[in-house]
């Protein structure tokens, strides 16, 4: 008689006893996007959005870093860490926002607008952050805008995100790029109003990337990361999650005493979900695939996510002398 088949369970633990094995024959390091499996969460040595995990790329001591999020997360590891070797286990794992620009279009834009400077979402590839002054991430967009010396910033590629922090930062004028996440665009106003009614003693966090009229009926506006302390801090019980479904695992283990319901089903990112532990495990077995960007490239693009992280830094200095 053949052997009984292994049960998910099984199949999950042995593949993340063997994970565990080439992490340390490998001496890699594996870095995970708030937006992945429950499982990738498990195994995560660090957990984060991407400003926290771009940081925890230039901190690692680890040769190898494997990066479980989508290309454009993984790319940016690379660029900040020229002598170490940086994996996406899922080489087709994308992201459609960062495709919705390309670098003609972004020169073309510039040399309309000389006098304005560029910033970046993260959520870009290589080639336009090497075409961009600074880079930005949902959890500091508002400050690096403010920190320009530009009265005129061109803003790509993410439009919401743009208008949000134009809303925020009236002194600036932004120009906005036509460009949007495709899952926080599933997200309707009529989606959060039904999921209000249905927990009224809720309230609504939502991602700045989500449509405008979304962001109005939101009790707080923030990135991931900012989420998580939200959630911590508020006296509320209740949260209805306005960003990618990913983000209950975390929220939920780290606030046992409070309830997140998505609004609707359908927020989850394709890209994001790509990644599963087999491919993990065959990532670090066979040093796949490894993301590389030309020295050209990686040196502009470089000092744009580097003008971005000196920013945070200042900005965090302030804060801790503002407090004491
Ligand atoms: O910045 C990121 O990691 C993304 C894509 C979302 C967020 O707010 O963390």
């Amino acid at each position: 008689m053949s052997e009984r088949p292994k049960s998910e369970t099984q199949y999950k633990e042995e593949l993340k006893q063997k994970i565990a094995r080439l992490k340390k024959e490998r001496n890699a390091v594996i870095i995970v996007h708030n937006y992945q499996r429950d499982e990738i969460q498990e195994i995560a040595d660090i957990l984060g959005d991407s400003l926290t995990l771009a940081r925890a790329a230039v901190n690692t001591k680890a040769k190898i870093i494997v990066f479980c999020g989508v290309h454009f997360m993984a790319e940016s590891a690379a660029i900040l860490n020229p002598g170490k070797k940086v994996l996406l286990p899922v080489k087709e794992a994308g992201c459609p926002l960062a495709d919705m620009i390309t670098v003609q279009k972004l020169r073309r834009k510039k040399k309309e607008f000389p006098d304005a400077a560029v910033v970046c979402y993260v959520n870009s590839s290589a080639e336009i952050k090497a075409e961009s002054d600074v880079s930005c991430t949902s959890s500091n967009a508002i400050e690096v805008v403010r920190s320009i010396e530009n009265r005129r910033i061109i803003f790509v590629p993410d439009k919401n995100l743009g208008r949000y922090v134009q809303s925020q930062v009236p002194e600036k004028e932004i120009m906005l790029w036509e460009g949007f996440c495709p899952t926080h665009l599933r997200l309707t106003e009529e989606d959060v109003v039904k999921a209000k009614n249905k927990h009224p003693e809720a309230e609504f966090i939502a991602h700045p990337e989500c449509r405008p009229e979304v962001l109005a009926n939101a009790h707080h506006i923030c990135s991931t990361g900012g989420m998580f302390q939200y959630a911590k801090a508020s006296k509320a019980k209740e949260f209805i999650v306005g960003t990618e479904s990913g983000m209950l695992y975390r929220l939920r283990k780290e606030n046992p005493g409070k309830k997140f319901y998505m609004p609707t089903a359908h927020l989850m990112c394709a890209n994001m979900k790509l990644t599963t532990l087999g491919w993990v495990a065959y990532s670090l077995e066979n040093l796949v695939y490894e993301v590389k960007v030309s020295e050209e490239i990686a040196g502009k693009a470089r000092k744009t996510l580097e003008r971005m992280l000196s920013v945070t830094q200042q900005v965090q200095k302030n804060t801790a002398k503002s407090n004491s």
